[in-house]
């Protein structure tokens, strides 16, 4: 039996884990460590470091579960020729996109801290989708991936809530995906803008998808 129900806001949500992707975004050590793009745009990156352990915590049960689980970065081509000149011309020069910084240079490709933090790592068979934009389905290949698999629902865990959770999550509620959203797994820079951002999803019976915990998906999985 794959199929239950799991408790959330704002109503229970029937899941079927044999048709269910665990989606984690941009656990990359450019938002979570000192030095990387979270910290040029000035943000105190220690606020982050809250969603490691669930995200840690639903990946081994995802894992042992045997779900498709699916890691997105964000980040540049190291020429930027995929990084609109609107995103990167924004900030301090020596603080923008393709800037060099102690994890080589901001946001792009290949260098180190465009790279998943170590406590998450994607195993080898485990997709990992590069983006050039906030949303998860902007110029990739998710969408394909998730049909050709038959995945019809996504538990979404990462940073940040407000912008790369939730703009990949209300592009997959108009693809049609069901959103359930790890709540304690998700983390902002801003902690009102994380409460703001999983009450916006689950106001008005759902409007973008469900808000659960890792703890509720883990007692499911057990
Ligand atoms: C941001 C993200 N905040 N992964 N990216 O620029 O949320």
């Amino acid at each position: 039996m794959s199929r239950f129900e799991i408790p959330a806001n704002p109503s229970p949500l029937s899941v079927d884990f044999a048709r269910t992707a665990l989606v984690i975004i941009d656990m990359q050590r450019d938002f979570l460590e000192p030095g990387g793009f979270g910290a040029a745009l000035g943000n105190d990156v220690s606020r982050l470091v809250a969603a490691v352990e669930p995200c840690r915590a639903i990946l081994t049960g995802a894992r042992a579960a045997g779900m498709l689980v699916i890691h997105t970065r964000e980040g540049h081509r190291p020429d930027l020729s995929d990084a609109p000149p609107a995103k990167v011309e924004r900030g301090p020069a020596d603080k923008r996109i393709g800037a060099c910084g102690p994890m080589g240079r901001i946001l792009i490709r290949g260098e180190a801290g465009h790279d998943i933090i170590p406590a998450l790592a994607p195993l080898p068979d485990e997709p990992v989708i590069d983006k050039p934009g906030k949303g998860a389905f902007y110029q990739t290949d998710l969408d394909l991936m998730l049909r050709n698999r038959g995945i019809e629902t996504l538990m979404v865990t990462g940073v940040t809530t407000e912008v790369c959770v939730h703009t990949t999550v209300r592009e997959a509620n108009d693809r049609g995906y069901r959103c359930l959203v790890l709540g304690d797994a998700c983390a902002s820079y801003f902690a009102e803008f994380h409460e703001v951002g999983l009450r916006m999803i689950a106001a008005q019976g759902g409007i973008f998808g469900w808000v659960s915990t890792t703890e509720e998906v883990l007692a499911a999985l057990a």
